[in-house]
């Protein structure tokens, strides 16, 4: 059975089918207040899809708009290492699991040496256009450091977008600094909006100066969560809600919490899969709760997807990321090298590189226009997914064998569509590629007509074909969403020519949790 059939086998609520579900979301409509979640709005939307204000708002924020992340970097600072809840989903030795990997434990800064990281990193890395405070514990449960870091930060660099991730307890006290702040970008994860579905991923809260448990501490922390997200959005800052799916416990109920943050107001809804070891120690690792396949985390991120657009480009980075998401450069800049770095800010060079960077993406989105017009008269109800190695850039420009990840995308008639990406361990790895290397990428291709290259060996281009998967190296170099509607045109006349019969592919056997084929 597919997984895919697996999910709509779950069942949905009070009896309803997944289509059903998924019309009554789509159909609850944007609240009126902050202007946000609109049609077309969310990470997708161009600057014909927004108002004005709002795409200049998100348009080179890497996490709220889509095409964005192709271009522009963000980084976090680690100042705020407290929180005030339990999830199900964190060890506390590790980040914060809402916005960062478990795994890797940051190094944690004072808002003077966080500081002093923003400008180093702004002075080496011209397209790094955000701040983020995502942990590793809770942003608002460390609102002294959190916001000082801010404030200094906009007195050197204020040029950079501040943006602050929360688990929401405390959102409500802290809107009116915020808006103060200028912080234009809050996230909020918010698992449930049913005290009874929460009472089974957060043991307590602490709150109120006791520690609350049960059922009590979730319907707290929803109420609060929600008034936060309509406090913010009735300023007009630009709320993105995380969510993470957890198998059995919140899978079908995270429609509901979709149509509930639709219609106050939410931006963008981002659902992230559950990453669960038990090496890493989490009350779900431990219990051997499983992280969603690919496939479930795709169908629930389909049904979701009506007037609020979904994220589906979420790296669930570190606390202390630096570079384009899916890239890692913090190692670049511990305090020990930051301290040692001649830093100028240089607000003039930044601002000519950023301005390279729109004219580039222009020509994208020209390009992919131009593409489009080309597939006008096709009519097939073919829909296929395709693979891109790609270092950044919107470009397909990475060898096959040295792509950490695989961007994954949509293809029919109706265009183009970005649907996630892979994680995978490198294929060739100091110049040597094994024949077990090759397996688990093609499990986690299992799913893709094609993947796009720059370059590919005989070897693992003989294998992918043999998986059914045709490695294609026509488009190297060339613009990804372009290069992709191109190769579907091309797909279609060889299809239509009975050069090549079009098979429905199979799921792609990935753990979701880790993007890694297993
Ligand atoms: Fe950081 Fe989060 Fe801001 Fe982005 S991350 S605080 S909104 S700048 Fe982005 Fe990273 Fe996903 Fe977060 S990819 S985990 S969504
Ligand atoms: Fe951990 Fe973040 Fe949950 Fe706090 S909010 S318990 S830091 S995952």
């Amino acid at each position: 059975m597919s997984k895919l059939l697996q999910l709509h086998d779950f069942g949905a609520p009070g009896g309803m089918s997944f289509d059903a579900l998924r019309n009554s979301a789509a159909s609850a409509g944007c609240s009126t207040k902050g202007g946000a979640g609109k049609s077309s709005c969310g990470s997708a939307a161009g600057p014909s899809d927004l108002p004005p204000d709002v795409w200049e708002k998100v348009k080179n924020h890497p996490c709220y708009s889509e095409q964005a992340h192709h271009h522009f970097a963000r980084m976090h600072v680690a100042v705020a290492p407290a929180c005030n809840i339990q999830c199900n989903y964190c060890n506390r030795k590790y980040d914060c699991a809402n916005e960062s990997r478990p795994g890797v434990v940051s190094e944690k800064l004072t808002p003077e040496q966080a500081a002093r990281k923003v400008v180093a990193v702004a002075s080496t890395i011209p397209q790094m256009t955000v701040l983020g405070i995502a942990g590793p514990g809770d942003a608002l449960a460390n609102p002294a450091k959190t916001f000082k870091t801010f404030e200094l930060v906009t007195q050197t660099a204020p040029d950079i977008k501040l943006c602050l991730s929360t688990n929401g307890l405390m959102l409500p006290d802290y809107v009116e600094q915020i808006a103060a702040m200028n912080v234009d970008h809050v996230t909020i994860t918010i698992n449930m909006i049913d005290p009874e579905v929460g009472a089974k991923i957060y043991p307590w809260i602490f709150y109120d100066h006791r520690r609350i448990t049960g059922v009590e501490a979730s319907k707290i922390l929803s109420e609060r969560q929600l008034l936060g997200l309509e406090m913010l959005t009735a300023r007009g800052i630009l709320v993105k809600v995380n969510s993470v799916m957890i198998p059995g416990i919140n899978d079908k109920h995270l429609i509901e919490v979709n149509k509930a943050v639709k219609s106050r107001g939410a931006f963008l809804h981002n659902i992230m899969p559950l990453i669960s070891e038990a090496e890493h120690g989490t009350a779900f690792g431990l219990s051997g709760q499983r992280g969603p396949t690919a496939q479930e985390l795709k169908a629930l991120q389909d049904a979701c997807e009506g007037e609020m657009n979904m994220m589906r480009h979420c790296r669930q980075c570190r606390a202390d990321a630096v570079g384009l998401l899916g890239e890692d450069r913090s190692a670049e800049f511990t305090t020990e090298k930051v301290m040692a770095m001649d830093v100028e800010y240089d607000l003039a060079a930044r601002q000519a590189y950023q301005a390279k960077v729109e004219a580039e993406r222009d020509a994208i989105a020209a390009a992919k226009q131009r593409e489009m017009q080309s597939l006008a008269d096709e009519t097939a109800s073919i829909k296929i997914q395709v693979a891109i190695a790609t270092r950044g850039g919107g470009v397909i420009n990475e060898h096959f064998g040295h792509a950490h990840e695989f961007q994954i995308y949509e293809v029919s008639t109706a265009g183009a569509k970005f649907v996630g990406h892979r994680r995978v361990d490198l294929y060739c790895e100091g110049g040597y590629a094994s024949d077990a290397g090759i397996e688990p990428i093609l499990k986690a291709l299992n799913d893709c007509t094609a993947v796009l290259v720059a370059k590919i060996g005989l070897c693992p281009k003989d294998s992918l074909a043999g998986a059914g998967i045709e490695a294609v190296e026509t488009y190297a170099f060339e613009y990804i969403e372009q290069s992709v509607i191109a190769y579907f045109k091309d797909y279609l006349a060889r299809v239509g020519k009975s050069e090549i019969r079009h098979v429905a592919r199979g799921d792609a056997d990935i753990r979701q949790g880790a993007f890694l084929a297993v």
